[in-house]
């Protein structure tokens, strides 16, 4: 564990005009500065109760007086029962800049206090054991969260579903490791044959369990990020003005001229509590237009990787091929151009719209969502989601260090190499939890002390 001497304090709030502003402070002297700050407070206040101060500036007025910044709360937490593991005081006061200068200003003048740096409150939990790295993520996902799924998820992680699993998948392979370990020390013929299948068989399904958690189609991290939808089709169907129509907002340039849009946009969609990306595409059609091939060139990538893809017909365009066995949500548009009903049964599996009328706009939105639903359904139906992409890493590194070591036992290679193997494994998965690399350093820490130092 690092020492940490100084003491940090930040607005926990968000900045800005507010009834309410939370200023919290972290480290050996919070208490102090909370006695110099109100000096009113004859004793400590009680621990994990609001207590009502009134707080002074730390230099005396023109007239020589205690200049009174506020009256406000205060709630002590002593170390090691709070946030970040240390002594914590919030302060509770009127959200206004005028008391926030003075408070900030105050606080910056006392002895031993410095203002936070990003992320630094976590970071000093996490150095105190309070969290892991998954869960200090989490805590993160839980603030940027803008829909219910990601808070949810964000929940879920913060109380420890991904620590525990990963940190369970570790205990395992250190037993492996013991095992291993074992086998280098005694001669083979000591270890009971059945005994080394049966540790193979449990690296098998420790593999197999780490496989499964990865072909998930990435839906935890696009729960985070997003699901990206893309809106396709060509020239002048009305791709455009149906963003435009779905955000509500005049994202895109609408006109009539076909080949309006080049460059991909992307509005955020919360659909049902799912996060989503919409994204406009240039019109697909042939040109010698080089700006226009590349937009078109975009538009095809864009269309291959999103989790769900539109394509969007114009229902009065006779000669539009209506492409059959497509994933894709086919969506005729500009139904208030169809001369008579007739020509509204263009195709039963496919939804009729218009973006100028409205018609039909509720039940695409509808149709979506439940696409979604039953793509982030599916891949949630395994236990817990993967959320990112550096957990992702550290689990391929993880499986292919552990395959190395299955492959290492059925061939009877040295058990050296197997337990080289197995400890790789090990420490990709704790890197995820952040324990591997805090065991490292101790290692190297006492590493270098005499023994009987
Ligand atoms: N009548 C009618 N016109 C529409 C409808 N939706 C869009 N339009 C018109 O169709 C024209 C093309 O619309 P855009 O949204 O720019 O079409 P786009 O598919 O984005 O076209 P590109 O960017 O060129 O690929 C504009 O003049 C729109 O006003 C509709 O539902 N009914
Ligand atoms: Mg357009």
């Amino acid at each position: 564990m690092t020492a940490t001497l100084s003491t940090i304090y930040a607005l926990a709030s968000a900045p800005g005009r507010a009834g309410v502003a939370v200023v919290r402070l972290s480290g050996p002297n919070s208490v102090a500065a909370l006695l110099a700050l109100a000096p009113d407070l004859s004793t400590l206040p009680k621990p994990r109760s609001a207590t009502r101060v009134f707080l002074y500036a730390s230099e005396s007025n023109s007239s020589g007086d205690p200049e009174r910044i506020d009256d406000g709360l205060a709630l002590w937490f002593p170390g090691p029962n709070s946030f970040t593991g240390e002594d914590v005081v919030e302060l509770h006061v009127h959200g206004g800049h005028a008391v926030l200068d003075a408070l900030m200003t105050s606080l910056g003048s006392l002895p031993g206090l410095r203002p936070a740096m990003p992320g630094e409150f976590s970071r000093r939990a996490f150095e105190h054991g309070k969290f892991d790295l998954t869960a200090v993520e989490a805590i993160a996902d839980l603030v940027d969260a803008e829909t219910s799924a990601q808070r949810r998820q964000a929940l879920a992680q913060m109380g420890g579903s991904l620590a525990k699993l990963y940190d369970g998948w570790r205990e395992r392979l250190v037993k492996s490791l013991a095992f291993a370990e074992a086998s280098i020390d005694f001669a083979e013929e000591d270890i009971p044959d059945d005994l080394a299948r049966q540790s193979i068989e449990a690296l098998r399904t420790l593999a197999r369990e780490i496989t499964d958690h990865m072909t998930d189609d990435g839906i935890g991290e696009r729960i985070r990020s997003g699901f990206r939808i893309a809106l396709t089709g060509a020239p002048n169907v009305g791709k455009s003005s149906l963003l435009n129509a779905l955000a509500k907002r005049d994202v895109a340039i609408v006109s009539d001229i076909a080949g309006t849009t080049r460059d991909i946009i992307e509005v955020p969609l919360d659909l049902g509590g799912y996060a989503t990306v919409l994204i406009d595409t240039a019109g697909i059609r042939e040109s010698t237009d080089m700006i226009e091939q590349e937009g078109v060139r975009r538009a095809q990538a864009q269309a291959a990787s999103a989790d769900l893809q539109i394509i969007l017909l114009d229902a009065t365009d006779t000669a539009a091929t209506v492409p059959e066995n497509t994933d894709a949500l086919v969506v005729f548009n500009k139904a208030d151009l169809l001369k008579d009903l007739e020509d509204e049964s263009v195709n039963q599996k496919s939804l009729l719209i218009s973006v100028s009328t409205g018609r039909g706009l509720s039940t695409l939105v509808t149709e979506m969502t439940s696409r979604i639903a039953a793509k982030a359904r599916k891949g949630l139906s395994t236990s817990v989601p993967l959320t990112r992409a550096r957990h992702r890493h550290a689990l391929s590194e993880c499986l292919s260090a552990l395959e190395r070591a299955i492959s290492g036992a059925e061939t009877k290679s040295s058990e050296e190499m197997i337990a080289e193997d197995i400890r790789l494994a090990a420490h990709a998965l704790g890197r995820i939890t952040g324990r591997v690399d805090v065991e490292e350093l101790l290692d190297r820490i006492f590493r270098d002390f005499c023994i009987g130092k």
